[in-house]
């Protein structure tokens, strides 16, 4: 099954399924299961990790935490930088069958400039989402938080690149509407959200903060029902179309994001537990009637 073809930024996808950033690895399940698995993606486009100008480690552990209904990341942007991801990395997702998204974040504008430069040009590249609502690194959300900082951005960027914008916004911020219809005005193709919530867990025997970044991002269940609020609300302020996310486990969570107003849905934290899950996800999706 192929599912529903929709466009999105000027492409033709063969369903409304992608993946969230930083959920999925094809390079890492490709050296596991074969290669194969490049051709043969569960999504209808590829968002990579986040790309950042410089290397980076990432934080320190513990990384992770698991909660009732979800978990916990506080990775903080490990990622091989720039030139190595163009030298080493792009080739090798060049060869999925589906249009490749490129995440990237800067800890100024510069670094912003720098990546669009690099990377809007590229025929291997679709499109770009401007991650400016880490909640993992100190800067993470500072752009994404407020409208204006978020206009300015989208706006220099958009003189550097034909390629689709993608601006994926917080919901760590007090009005993400309002930072999308910023972002739109600024003329962003799209909107993305929700980045993860947020949060802290302490360590039961210390006391003491668990992850190694001290806070950490919530996804998951937990966060579906408020991933629905935001959705709702910015897809009612902007035309531009809209990437969902937030807790996405069945057909029926895509189904409401739709119905919301989301013309794609990605799926996450789902992706850890059942690598395969968006090819379900788009299944029961399928089989549900949406509002016309
Ligand atoms: O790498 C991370 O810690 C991370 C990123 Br870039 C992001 O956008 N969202 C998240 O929860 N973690």
């Amino acid at each position: 099954m192929t599912g529903n073809p929709v466009r999105f930024c000027g492409l033709q996808l063969e369903h409304r399924i992608i993946n969230a950033s930083g959920t999925f690895d094809p390079i890492a399940a490709s050296r596991a299961f074969g290669n194969d698995v490049i051709t043969s993606l569960p999504f209808s486009a590829f968002v990579s990790k986040t790309v950042t100008v410089e290397p980076r480690q990432g934080n320190p552990p513990p990384r992770l935490w698991e909660l009732p209904s979800g978990m916990m990341n506080s990775i903080g942007l490990p990622n091989k930088g720039l030139v190595r991801w163009v030298e080493e990395d792009l080739p090798i997702l060049s060869r999925m069958k589906i249009p490749l998204i490129a995440n990237v974040m800067g800890f100024e504008r510069d670094q912003f400039s720098t990546l669009v430069e690099a990377l809007g040009g590229k025929a291997e590249i679709s499109a770009l989402e401007l991650n400016v609502s880490c909640p993992n690194v100190e800067t993470g959300t500072i752009i994404g938080s407020d409208p204006f900082e978020c206009g300015q951005l989208v706006s220099a960027m958009r003189l550097l690149t034909d390629s689709p914008l993608i601006v994926k916004i917080t919901p760590n911020a007090s009005d993400p509407a309002a930072v999308a219809i910023s972002a739109e005005a600024a003329g962003a193709d799209a909107i993305s959200l929700i980045n993860t919530v947020r949060g802290l867990a302490l360590d039961p025997v210390s006391r003491r903060p668990w992850l190694g970044g001290r806070t950490g991002g919530i996804s998951g269940p937990a966060i579906r029902a408020a991933s629905l609020a935001q959705v709702d609300a910015v897809c009612s302020q902007v035309k531009i179309p809209v990437i969902a996310m937030g807790g996405v486990s069945s057909g029926k969570d895509a189904a409401d994001l739709i119905d919301c107003g989301a013309t794609l849905v990605a799926v996450g934290t789902e992706n850890f537990r059942d690598p395969m899950a968006a090819e379900r996800i788009r299944t029961e999706l399928e089989s549900i009637s949406l509002v016309p």
